[in-house]
């Protein structure tokens, strides 16, 4: 007999608790292989970038934890080809160590996780919760979710709740643009000036770190299309999607240059994108300025 909506509903609600929980509760082990893995490996990612034994110890991690969760249907991973199926109905996509090359210097690192309805590629407006980690002087996590974005302090499997309703401050203050000015188009080049004038520049190599400095004071965070690189470094599925549905649902915008980054669907999962994220006012003159 087919599940009655409102049952369909609440298992669907009680997948997606499972596996901010489980996510949280694999922190410490993550902070363990940031302490212990601390070596280069001889393998990159599908999008080329250089894997460390950590991202690699931490995507074996979280594929192994998520995918015993009975409402999980996939597993994506930006540190992966392929998506692993399972026989669930959510889709998880993680970037299990974002910022991984921040490792050496120790500088913020985090991981991006999405929870789509549909198996990837598959469009932002699929998704059904979103949430970050900052593996940072303590490890915090957002998590957005019908609407509201909530923060958590983790310390060895203990989830403090330390904010119900994070929410942008409309007065911007800071700025992050990827890339560097030499490698700006014409079009977001004079833009960018203008707000380096205007903000406080806080950019450390891992958005994780970036955005939530933007969600704190309010700003600015861009990985602009380049002039050698118009699709831009940052991965819609895995770093786009969930950052924006964040954002947005912390009242600010997020843009690829046209429209919302959550309208956009990837042909393919490590597609990347453009990425424009904070105020709306800001959101709106960086778009005017680079719509193509
Ligand atoms: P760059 C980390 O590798 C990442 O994917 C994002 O977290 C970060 O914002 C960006 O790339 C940093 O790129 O070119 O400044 O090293």
């Amino acid at each position: 007999m087919s599940e009655s909506l409102d049952a369909s509903a609440t298992n669907a609600d009680a997948t997606v608790a499972q596996v901010i929980d489980t996510i949280a509760e694999t922190t410490s082990d993550v902070r363990t292989a940031i302490f212990t893995e601390r070596g280069h490996s001889d393998s990159v990612n599908p999008t080329g970038d250089e894997q460390l034994a950590a991202d690699l110890r931490a995507d074996e991690i979280f594929e192994q934890r998520l995918l015993a969760i009975d409402g999980v249907a996939s597993y994506a991973s930006e540190e992966r080809a392929d998506v692993t199926t399972s026989t669930g109905r959510l889709h998880v996509a993680l970037d299990p160590l974002d910022g991984s090359s921040n490792l050496e210097p120790n500088s913020g690192m985090g991981t991006i996780f999405s929870v789509y309805t549909e198996r990837p590629p598959t469009s932002g407006r699929n998704l059904v919760a979103s949430g970050f980690v900052v593996y940072g002087p303590v490890t915090s996590m957002l998590v957005a979710r019908d609407g509201r974005v909530r923060e958590y302090l983790l310390d060895d499997g203990e989830k403090r709740l330390v904010d119900n309703d994070v929410t942008l401050p409309d007065e911007p203050t800071v700025f992050g643009f990827g890339g560097g000015v030499e490698s700006w188009t014409d079009e977001f080049e004079p833009v960018a000036e203008e707000i380096r004038e205007e903000l406080k520049l806080r950019y450390g190599g891992a958005m994780v770190a970036d955005i939530n400095q933007v969600l704190t004071y309010g700003g600015v965070f861009a990985y602009p299309a380049l002039q050698s690189r118009p699709e831009g470094k940052l991965r819609l599925q895995f770093e786009g999607h969930p950052m924006a549905y964040i954002v947005e649902s912390a009242g600010g915008r997020s843009s690829n240059g046209e429209g919302s980054l959550l309208d956009a669907e990837p042909d393919e999962i490590h597609e990347r994108t453009p990425l424009y994220l904070g105020n709306d006012e800001l959101i709106d003159r960086i778009e005017c300025a680079v719509e193509r």
